[in-house]
């Protein structure tokens, strides 16, 4: 990949026009975080062949080996609350769903609050974070990690939990396809959202686990109920054994 050849066929307005391409990098997020401070224009790309030091959510680690995913962040400047900003979440894994299922066919639900998985396994993630001053919401960096051509199984922290397009498909997969619909489709939903579009039901629709029950670990303890959907700012509703329906904000189904 190159940024002409990302930028070369790309039908949007700016998702993904302004690029920073780099072969290795600590995390395309921090990247694209100091992109802000610089006032890089909405919809930058930051994208990387390899991160040494890749970020899930809560100090994890986001593993890829070089030149094997697509490892991006894109910088956006929402008119949104702080409170909103799990519809961008919800959008770009919306934006992965749609482009891995018309590059591939394969079919993609998502595990809340951020995983994008393919038959129960996780094949990507994404990790979003804000510039916040005076509690106004400054920037948004949405990060996202998909594994495309190579095989998460042979790590044995990954294992039986993760996989990849080519371990699904038996073939490799094109980056650059899979990059340019993602960013088209991000656009599109984006450009809907100013218009008051709220992703939840179509996020829902994707949602493993509805009507099961399920163990959500939150930061302290944890909640077990019925998994009804997820609320417009990405809460997930969750129906309890007393029957009442609560919306957690933050933790993750187990
Ligand atoms: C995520 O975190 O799933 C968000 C990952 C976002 C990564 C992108 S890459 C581009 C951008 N720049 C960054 O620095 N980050 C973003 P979380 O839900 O916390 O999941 C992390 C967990 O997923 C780890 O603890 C592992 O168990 C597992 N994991 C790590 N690498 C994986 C991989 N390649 N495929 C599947 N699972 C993985």
């Amino acid at each position: 990949m190159s940024p002409e050849g990302i930028r070369e066929g790309l039908d949007t307005r700016f998702m993904g026009q302004e690029v920073v391409y780099l072969s290795t990098v600590g995390s395309t997020n921090e990247v694209a975080r100091a992109m802000a401070a610089r006032g890089a224009p909405e919809g930058t790309l930051v994208i990387a062949e390899e991160q040494t030091a890749g970020k899930g959510r809560l100090g994890r680690r986001w593993i890829a080996p070089a030149g094997t995913s697509l490892l991006f962040s894109l910088l956006l400047y929402p008119d949104l609350t702080l409170e909103q900003v799990p519809r961008l979440t919800m959008l770009a894994s919306l934006a992965a769903a749609e482009a891995i299922e018309s590059v591939t066919g394969l079919p993609v639900r998502f595990k809340w609050p951020n995983d994008i998985l393919i038959r129960g396994r996780k094949v990507g993630g994404v990790l979003t974070e804000v510039g916040v001053t005076e509690e106004r919401l400054d920037y948004v960096v949405v990060g996202i990690g998909l594994n495309v051509n190579w095989t998460p199984s042979q790590v044995p922290e990954l294992a039986g939990k993760a996989t990849s397009l080519s371990e699904e498909l038996g073939r490799e997969v094109s980056r650059l396809e899979l990059l340019q619909r993602l960013l088209r489709y991000m656009e599109g939903g984006y450009l809907r959202l100013e218009e008051g579009y709220l992703p939840h039901k179509v996020f829902t629709s994707r949602l493993a686990n509805v009507g099961e029950k399920v163990e959500v670990v939150l930061p302290r303890g944890k909640e077990e109920g019925f998994v009804e959907g997820v609320n417009a700012e990405g809460a997930l509703l969750l129906r309890r054994e007393d029957g009442m329906t609560v919306g957690v904000t933050m933790g993750e189904v187990a």
